[in-house]
This record gives C-alpha cells, structure tokens and sequence, in this order.
C-alpha cells in the first residue's frame, strides 16, 4: 500500500513530566524510524509529502495557535530562556481570568493542557511535516481510491483547535478529515483506536454533523487525558449523537475490544460516510510501557481485516505506541488486510 513518510521528525524530541521526573519522552524518533524499517522491508510503497498550506491548518486550528506554535521556539530563544524545552507552567484552571496573556510563558500555559508535552527547537518542523503527511496521504486516498497511511510523528488526536498536550501539536487526523471534506466528501468518519481518548479530534468536531467521531479507549476514570472520554460526551448542537467513545477497563482483552469494535463499525455503517480516517495508536498492546490493554501483534491483523471490511476509501495516520521494540511489527500487522 501507499506509505506517506519523511525524516524530518527526527527534529523533535521532547521532555515530558514523568512520576515526578523531567525526562525525554516516550514519545521519541526511533518510533517512526521503526515503522518506516518494518513497513519497507514488507514492500509497501513509499512516497515524500508536499508542503502543507497554513490556510487549511488555521481553519482547523485557531490561526493564532498556529502562529504560536510556529514561532515559540524563536520567542523562547529572544527571551533568554535556557532551558531545552518550553512547557506550560501555569495554566488558566477554574475561576482564573481565561484571557489569552501576552507574555510567551502565559501563552505557554493558555495553548496547552499536560506536563507530558513541550516545545524545542525542532518541535515545529516536525509538526509541521506531521500534518503535511497527513494532507498528503488524504490527498492520494482522493487521486487512487485506495488505503494510503501516514506515518505521521508526532501524533495529533489530544491537540484541539488550540491546546497541545499528550505529545500532539497539530491535529493531524482532524486536518485529514477537513481535507477529505474540501476534495468532495459530503460526511466522514474518524475512528480513534489509539489507547488514549483522541480528545482534540472530540474537541474540534463536537459541534459538526459532517464529521463523525468515535473513539475505544482506556476509561479516563483511570487514564489520561483523566477529564474527557466518557461515554455521556456525544457532541452538542448540529454535532449531538455525531460523537460516540467507547470507553474500556484496564486488562481490556480482544474479546471486550472486539465488541466495542463491532459498535463503532456497525455505527459508521449507519451513518453512511464517504470515507474513514483512522487515527491508528497500537499503545493498545500487551507490552505498551503506558497502556494496561492485552492485546498481541497478531490481534492487530484481526483488527485490521475487520477495519478494511468496511470498504470505505482510508485513510490510516499514526498516533501512539511505545513498546518501540515491537511497533513495526504492530504497524505492519493491521496494516497487512489493506494492501
Ligand atoms: C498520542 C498518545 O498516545 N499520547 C499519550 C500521552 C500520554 N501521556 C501521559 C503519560 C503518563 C504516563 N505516566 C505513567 C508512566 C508509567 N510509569
Ligand atoms: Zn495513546
């Protein structure tokens, strides 16, 4: 199948608050390169993205977010700031004044909602090429008709139209499904199987009818994001039953994951989409460092097989997955049923 990757990610690698400790996160290259290994040696066919227009980001993403994540590095750097990586420090919580501060250090807390996620000097490079494979794979999905993936890093599902957190920046998925809607889809859908509940794609979307999104995740009454992913969050005004999420308990075996599976494709088959993004996290894994859910690289052909009996012309981005030793193998296996 189409591959659309580069290596420009390799820029950004962040910090991240880890049990009480400032540490590089697990979030890092060797995801990607991994992927991209495994994925060639299988023979899939690889292209480079185009440029990726700032037009399309800003009406996903509010336009200031965009300029803030494009130029904080260099604000950091012109302010003096030592530190390798800029994180928010103080953030606009209940009965603060929720105006948007001038100062960057304000602005870092007011565009970000976790201390697992930080901006350096090759954050928005990284970014940016991350939402340029996800336009472009959305872009050949159009051209040929056929699954393409994106091997987009970093991930996108927790960032909304103006906070990053959870090692996202730029929603790429939301980006792909806009781009979806601008070449002629009337209705899409966005399924989430990350781990996580893909709260920025929620967040976006909550409100709109031509996108329906539906996330399985680890129950956020013990998971992060912690604040969103239950099961009562069903969009609100033209978006109400256009959100559907799928919370599951931790030790979530094949069997229960299968299940909820089945709910969310027999949802997207009522609701009668043009096409199928899927934000593709395989921190669902049996050995994932940050996941509680069993289940093992051959399951993923099986959820792979059940995704591509849809029919639905695909598109698949990457999210999470940090078991790195055996993230190629876990990419490759759903990916298997598309090509
Ligand atoms: C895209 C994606 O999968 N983002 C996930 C972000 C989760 N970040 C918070 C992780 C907190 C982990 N703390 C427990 C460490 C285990 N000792
Ligand atoms: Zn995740």
């Amino acid at each position: 199948m189409r591959v659309v990757a580069s290596e420009v990610h390799r820029a950004h690698h962040g910090l991240e608050l880890n049990d009480g400790q400032l540490a590089l996160s697990h979030e890092g290259p060797k995801r990607a390169d991994l992927i991209a290994t495994a994925l060639r040696a299988t023979g899939h066919e690889f292209s480079e993205p185009n440029e990726v227009e700032e037009e399309l980001l800003g009406r996903v993403h509010t336009p200031e977010y965009v300029n803030f994540l494009a130029t904080a590095w260099e604000r950091w750097v012109e302010r003096g700031e030592s530190g390798a990586a800029a994180m928010g420090f103080t953030w606009p919580a209940r009965g603060m004044r929720p105006t948007r501060p001038h100062d960057l250090i304000g602005q870092l807390g007011y565009h970000s909602f976790a201390a697992d996620c930080s901006i350096t000097a090759g954050t928005w490079p990284a970014v940016r090429e991350a939402a340029a494979i996800a336009v472009t794979s959305a872009d050949l999905m159009l051209q040929h008709g056929h699954t393409t993936y994106g091997l987009c890093r970093p991930p996108g599902h927790h960032a909304t139209t103006d906070q990053f957190g959870g090692y996202c920046y730029l929603n790429n998925a939301a980006i792909a499904a806009q781009r979806l809607l601008d070449g002629g889809a009337s209705c899409v859908a966005i399924l989430d199987v990350d781990y996580h509940h893909g709260n920025g794609t929620q967040a976006i979307f909550a409100e709109r009818s031509d996108v329906l999104f539906i996330s399985i995740h680890a129950d956020p009454v013990f998971e992060f994001p912690w604040f969103t992913g239950h099961a009562s969050e069903i969009g609100q005004g033209d978006g109400e039953y256009w959100n559907l999420n799928l919370p599951l308990p931790a030790g979530t075996t094949m069997q229960g994951w299968m299940a909820a599976l089945d709910t969310a494709l027999t949802r997207i088959a009522d609701a009668d989409v043009d096409a199928l993004v899927v934000s593709l996290g395989v921190d669902t894994y049996e050995h994932d460092p940050l996941g509680t859910f069993i289940i093992g690289t051959t399951d993923f052909v099986e959820i792979g097989a059940a995704i591509n009996a849809t029919g639905l012309p695909t598109v698949v981005l990457q999210e999470g997955g940090y078991a790195v030793g055996d993230i190629g193998a876990n990419v490759a296996a759903f990916l298997q049923p598309f090509s």
